[in-house]
C-alpha cells in the first residue's frame, strides 16, 4: 500500500478501534473524513506537537465533536503528548480522551466541541483575534501573527443556526484566514440528509461572501490539496470547501448508512473492514511503522517552524521593545500596570444614573489602558452603552478596530467571543438585553465549561425597562444564568458597585462574568453612610446596620431593588426594629467566601429575612431560609411605564414592610 493510503487507513482504523474498545462513540465521521484530515495535517497545518500553545500556530477545529477519535488519532500520530494508551482509554473516567474534545484537558484540542455549530462559530472568533493581533503588532519586516483557522464542519454544524449567523458575519468581515472543509457525507443520525437538508449549501456560502470550492471525491488527496492551496491564496474571503465523503468509509455493510454514525462497527464488521482496507486481521490499534514515521515528521517540522517564529519575535523585541512588552502582556493575559488609574469614583447622587450608563463610562475610562479589551453588541450599542469612543469599528478595512459590530446575532456573538478568548491575546466583551441571553445560552455554557474570560454586558435587566413589555422583560433569566456552573453573575446596585463589577470581570481570567445592568436610573449611594462598594468583591455585604449586635431582621436585595430595601428599612426602623440591609450583587462570589464571613453577613440565628429582586424567586430561599420571605416576580411582566409595573406587581417598599412586619410580629419584635 502506498504511504498516503496507509496513513489515511491508519486514521480510519485507529478511530474505529477506539470506539470499538469503548463500546461507544462515532466511528463513521472519522473514517469518512480521514483523507481530508490527513492532507490538512501533513501538508498544510503549521503546528508544533511539542508546544501546543505556540501563539502563531495554525488552529484546527473539529466542529463535529462527536468525531473526536479523529482528532485524538491525529494528535497521537503527529506526536502530541497523547499516548496509544490514551486512545485505548477513549471515553473512560479521567482519560485525556473524553467523548467530545474538551479544551484544557487534552494537549492540542483548540476548543471544546460537541454542541453542533459551536466550533464553527468559535473559529470565526479565532479569526477575528488573529486579524486584530496582526493589525496591532505586525510590522512589514517582522510578522508576528499570520496563521490560518482550519476546521472540519459537518451537516449538523451547517444545519444549526449559529453557523449561519457566524458564516454571515465572517463573509461580511472578509476573514480570509478561515478555511473550513465541509464533510459532505449526506448522512446524519436519522438517515439521509435528503429528509431534512436539501438546500444548496455551496450557494448559501457563496451568498455569504465566502470563497467556495468543491471536491467530488473525498479520497482524492490531490484534489483536496489543490483546493486548500487555492483557499490559502484567497485572503479576502473565508473559504468553504465542500468535500463529498462517505461516512464509515471502508466498512462493507455500514458505509454510507447512519449505522456508522454513532455506534461501534461491531466485532465482525470491524474485521471485515480491516480486510477491506488491507489491514491485518485482529490488529486493534495497529500503527504501521511507515505511517508513524510519516506523521511524526510533524515534530521536526513543527520545531523548525516555531524556532523560526521565535527568531522573528526576538528581532521584534529588539526593534520594538515597547510593543514587544505589550505583546507578552496580551499573550499572558496580564493587565498593564495602572490600568485602573482613571477608573471613576461616582459621587453620591439621589437621582443617580442607570447602571448601563455607568458601565459605559467605566468601559470608556479603562479601554484606552487595556488595548486587549475588545467587543461590541448585537446591534444594541446605543442601548447597552458598549462602544469605545474614538476607536474604529472592526471591519475588513480596519482590522485594528476595537468596536465589534456583531449584528443581530446573539448566538454567534457568544460563540465568537469564546473563540476570541480561546485564541489567546484578547479579552472579549459582548452586549445585548438580558432577556436575549437566552439566545446565546449554549455559548455561555461552553465559556463556563471551558473557563474562558468572556464578559457579558446584559442591560435592561428587569421589568424596570418598562414599555417594551413582557417579551423584553427578563424574569427567569437571572435564575437561569445563576444555574450555569462556573459563570459569575453580577447585578450591581449603583454606579460604584458597577465599577467593582468591571474590576472583577477584568481581573477574573478563570471564567466568564455576566453583568446585569439597569435601563432605569438608580441612586448613587452615599458611601459615607452605606458600606463601601468594594464589598461587591465578596458577593454580599452590609450596606447599613441599625445595631452593633444582631439585627431583628435582614433585608437582602440586588441591583435596582437595593433602593427598595433601603426605603423599606427606613420605614421599619421607625417602628423601633433594628434592620440590616445587605446588598447581594453576586451569589457566586458570596458562596465563595469563608463560612465565617457568610455567617457574619447572614447570621444563622436571624431567621427574619426578606429578599427583594424583580425576577424569579427560584433559589432565593437558599439565603432567606424556610421562614424568610421573597418579594420577587414569578410571572411575566407587562407593557407600561416602569414605575407602574413595580407598583402593580408589588415590588415595592410597602410590600417589603408588610412582609417584614409579619416576621417581626411573629418574633414579638413589633406590636
Ligand atoms: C446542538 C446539537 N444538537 C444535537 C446533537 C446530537 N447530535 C450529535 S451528531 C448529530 C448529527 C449528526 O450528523 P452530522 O453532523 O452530519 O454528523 P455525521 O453523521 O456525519 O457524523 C446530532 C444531532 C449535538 N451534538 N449538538
Amino acid at each position: 500500500m502506498e504511504i498516503d493510503n496507509l496513513c489515511v487507513n491508519t486514521i480510519r482504523m485507529l478511530s474505529a478501534d477506539g470506539v470499538e474498545r469503548a463500546n461507544s462513540g462515532h466511528p463513521g465521521m472519522p473514517m469518512g473524513a480521514a483523507a481530508m484530515a490527513y492532507v490538512l495535517w501533513t501538508r498544510f497545518l503549521r503546528h508544533n506537537p511539542a508546544n501546543p500553545k505556540w501563539p502563531d500556530r495554525d488552529r484546527f477545529i473539529l466542529s463535529p465533536g462527536h468525531g473526536s477519535m479523529l482528532l485524538y488519532t491525529l494528535l497521537h500520530l503527529t506526536g502530541y503528548d497523547l499516548t496509544l494508551d490514551d486512545l485505548k482509554n477513549f471515553r473512560q473516567w479521567k482519560s485525556k480522551t473524553p467523548g467530545h474534545p474538551e479544551y484544557g484537558l487534552t494537549p492540542g484540542v483548540e476548543t471544546t466541541t460537541g454542541p453542533l455549530g459551536q466550533g464553527f462559530a468559535a473559529g470565526i472568533g479565532m479569526a477575528i483575534s488573529e486579524r486584530y493581533l496582526a493589525a496591532r503588532f505586525n510590522k512589514p519586516e517582522h510578522v508576528l501573527v499570520d496563521h490560518y483557522i482550519y476546521g472540519i464542519a459537518s451537516d449538523g454544524d451547517l444545519m444549526e443556526g449559529v453557523s449561519h449567523e457566524a458564516a454571515s458575519l465572517a463573509g461580511h468581515l472578509g476573514l480570509g484566514k478561515v478555511i473550513y472543509l465541509y464533510d459532505d457525507n449526506h448522512i446524519s443520525i436519522e438517515g439521509s440528509t435528503d429528509i431534512t437538508f436539501t438546500e444548496n449549501r455551496s450557494a448559501r456560502f457563496e451568498a455569504y461572501g465566502w470563497h467556495v470550492q468543491k471536491v467530488d471525491d473525498g479520497n482524492d488527496l490531490n484534489a483536496i490539496e489543490k483546493t486548500i492551496g487555492e483557499a490559502q491564496k484567497e485572503i479576502g474571503k473565508p473559504s468553504f470547501i465542500a468535500v463529498r465523503t462517505h461516512i464509515g468509509y471502508g466498512s462493507p455493510t455500514k458505509q454510507d448508512t447512519p449505522a456508522a454514525h454513532g455506534s461501534p462497527l461491531g466485532t465482525e464488521e470491524i474485521q471485515r473492514t480491516r480486510k477491506n482496507l488491507g489491514w491485518p486481521a485482529d490488529s486493534a490499534f495497529f500503527i504501521p511503522d511507515e505511517a508513524c514515521d510519516q506523521f511524526r515528521k510533524a515534530k521536526e517540522k513543527g520545531e523548525r517552524l516555531e524556532q523560526k517564529w521565535l527568531e522573528t519575535l526576538s528581532d521584534y523585541e529588539k526593534a520594538y521593545p515597547e510593543q514587544a512588552k505589550e505583546w507578552h502582556r496580551f499573550v499572558n493575559r496580564n493587565l498593564p500596570a495602572g490600568w485602573d488609574s482613571d477608573i471613576p469614583v461616582f459621587p453620591p447622587d439621589s437621582k443617580g444614573s442607570a447602571t448601563r450608563i455607568s458601565s459605559g463610562n467605566i468601559l470608556n475610562a479603562i479601554a484606552p489602558k487595556i488595548p486587549s479589551l475588545i467587543g461590541g453588541s448585537a446591534d444594541l450599542a446605543p442601548s447597552t452603552k458598549t462602544l469605545i469612543d474614538g476607536e474604529n469599528d472592526f471591519q475588513s478595512t480596519h482590522f485594528e478596530g476595537r468596536n465589534l459590530r456583531f449584528g443581530v446575532r446573539e448566538h454567534a456573538m457568544g460563540a465568537i467571543m469564546n473563540g476570541m478568548a480561546i485564541h489567546g491575546g484578547l479579552i472579549p466583551y459582548g452586549a445585548t438585553f438580558l432577556v436575549f441571553s437566552d439566545y446565546m445560552r449554549p455559548a455561555i455554557r461552553l465559556a463556563a465549561l471551558s473557563g474562558l474570560q468572556v464578559i457579558y454586558v446584559f442591560t435592561h435587566d428587569s421589568i424596570g425597562l418598562g414599555e417594551d413589555g413582557p417579551t423584553h422583560q427578563p424574569i427567569e433569566h437571572l435564575a437561569a444564568l445563576r444555574a450555569i456552573p462556573s459563570l459569575t453573575v453580577i447585578r450591581p446596585c449603583d454606579a460604584n458597585e458597577t465599577v467593582h463589577a468591571w474590576r472583577f470581570a477584568l481581573n477574573n481570567n478563570k471564567g466568564p462574568v455576566a453583568l446585569a445592568l439597569t435601563r432605569q436610573n438608580v441612586p448613587t449611594l452615599d458611601r459615607e453612610i452605606f458600606g463601601a462598594a468594594d464589598g461587591l468583591d465578596r458577593g454580599a455585604y452590609i450596606l447599613s446596620d441599625d445595631t452593633a449586635d444582631n439585627p431583628d431582621l435582614i433585608l437582602i436585595a440586588s441591583g435596582s431593588e437595593v433602593q427598595i430595601a433601603i426605603e423599606a428599612a427606613q420605614k421599619i426602623r421607625e417602628k423601633g426594629a433594628a434592620i440590616r440591609v445587605v446588598s447581594m450583587p453576586s451569589w457566586e462570589l458570596f458562596d465563595l467566601q469563608s463560612e465565617a464571613y457568610r455567617k457574619q453577613i447572614l447570621p444563622r440565628e436571624i431567621k427574619a429575612r426578606v429578599a427583594i429582586e424583580a425576577g424569579s424567586s427560584q433559589g432565593w430561599h437558599r439565603y432567606v431560609g424556610n421562614r424568610g420571605r421573597v418579594i420577587t416576580l414569578d410571572h411575566f411582566g407587562a407593557s407600561a411605564p416602569s414605575k407602574i409595573l413595580f407598583e402593580k406587581f408589588g415590588v415595592t417598599a410597602d410590600r417589603v414592610v408588610e412582609a417584614a412586619y409579619d416576621l417581626l410580629k411573629q418574633d414579638g419584635k413589633v406590636m
